[in-house]
């Protein structure tokens, strides 16, 4: 298979594109294609501050990979869950973090070397001629130091997320529903501290496909209308969240990795292991064989009834309040469902902690 643009060898070929592209031009096409979903869906502007919720996996990292190189001001989050799981899944995760974070800057600090001095990139240091060529006339947004702000949910509540989990009747079992929470929140809540406008996560196109087929399986109206690449802030003060990989495959994000040299971890969380979505995305994978672009098209004709509105009329008007502790929106009057997880076990050293932002440690 030879590259469409170049006529090398092609590491990718996209079927659903009826593209092939080599790995030069694969890394060229990635930033090329986030930054027209960035414009199309209205996601961010370049003076605008963004927070990207980083796992370690390689949705996420190239995520943050990209906007850097496209001149955005993005910051990274990572939120400690305390998940071992045979693997020692949060810590080698939250080191994939901190190494991404030392190589992009190391990477920036060469390329602020070769400009400053107005030579030509060295012939065979490629990373620095791509910072180059992608970043383009931008030269002044290359300043931008990302930092990694770390929340690490053991040492701030006292408890680990499988602990959680273990205490409450939430999830059945399974500490997705009590992790999904508090992840949500605590993004929310750093994004509004730090000053962010937008907070971005790296779902990519096959995990969007698979929520989505999910709730078409149950026609769940009110998740329907709020599955999109951008959703605005429920309230003042919080973050618009985007999904600026949403249009991706995931095959496309974990060759953008491995071609660009990212670590990342390999390893799912181990709990994820048997969800539902997992066995609709090997449903979802299966139809893309027998067709190509069977779930782009889903989403895409998906995306397409949302905006005409065929959800809006049926979705449930629900009301939101303002939790009386944190401040976050929830449907009920009184405190939000994460604060009332943890009311019970330490009713005031979380408050302390959490009102004077000293849960956030920030690597620079
Ligand atoms: S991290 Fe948390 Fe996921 Fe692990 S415990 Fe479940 S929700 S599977 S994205
Ligand atoms: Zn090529
Ligand atoms: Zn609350």
């Amino acid at each position: 298979m030879k590259c469409r643009k170049c006529g090398s060898e092609a590491v990718i070929n996209m079927r659903q594109h009826k593209l092939a592209l080599c790995g030069e031009h694969f890394l060229e096409w990635v930033p090329e294609q986030t930054q027209r979903f960035i414009e199309k869906y209205k996601m961010f502007t370049p003076d605008e501050r963004i927070l990207v919720a980083v796992s370690g996996g390689k949705d996420s990292l190239s995520l943050w990979n990209v906007l850097l190189r496209l001149g955005y001001k993005a910051d990274g989050m990572y939120i400690g869950l305390g998940i071992e799981g045979g693997v020692d899944y949060s810590n080698q995760s939250h080191e994939m973090c901190d190494k991404f974070l030392s190589n992009i800057k190391s990477q920036i600090s060469n390329f602020k070397f070769q400009t400053s001095n107005s030579q030509l990139p060295q012939e065979g240091n490629s990373e620095i001629h791509d910072l180059k060529s992608e970043i383009g006339n931008r030269k002044s947004e290359i300043n931008w130091q990302p930092t990694l702000r770390v929340v690490d949910i053991a040492k701030v509540y006292g408890e680990t997320i499988p602990d959680v989990a273990a205490r409450t009747t939430r999830g059945r079992g399974k500490p997705c529903s009590v992790c999904g929470l508090i992840k949500r929140h605590v993004m929310n809540r750093v994004a509004r501290d730090g000053g962010y406008d937008v907070l971005a996560t790296g779902h990519n196109l096959d995990d969007e496909v698979a929520v989505l087929f999910g709730n078409t399986l149950t026609w769940n109206s009110g998740y329907l209308l709020r599955q999109a690449p951008v959703l605005p802030a429920d309230k003042p003060g919080l973050a618009r969240k985007v999904k600026p990989f949403c249009r991706f495959y995931e095959r496309e994000t974990a060759a953008y990795a491995l071609v660009r040299g990212i670590e990342y971890i390999y390893d799912e969380c181990p709990f994820a292991e048997g969800s539902t979505s997992i066995a609709h995305k090997e449903i979802l994978n299966q139809m893309e064989k027998d067709s190509p672009g069977v779930k782009l098209q889903f989403y895409l004709n998906f995306l397409r009834a949302r905006e005409q509105g065929l959800f809006a009329e049926h979705a449930e008007r629900v009301e939101l309040n303002a939790c009386e502790k944190c401040g976050q929106p929830t449907s009920a009057p009184g405190l939000c469902a994460f604060c009332r997880l943890w009311e019970r076990r330490h009713r005031d050293t979380a408050t302390t902690l959490l009102s004077k932002g000293t849960d956030v440690i920030t690597n620079q």
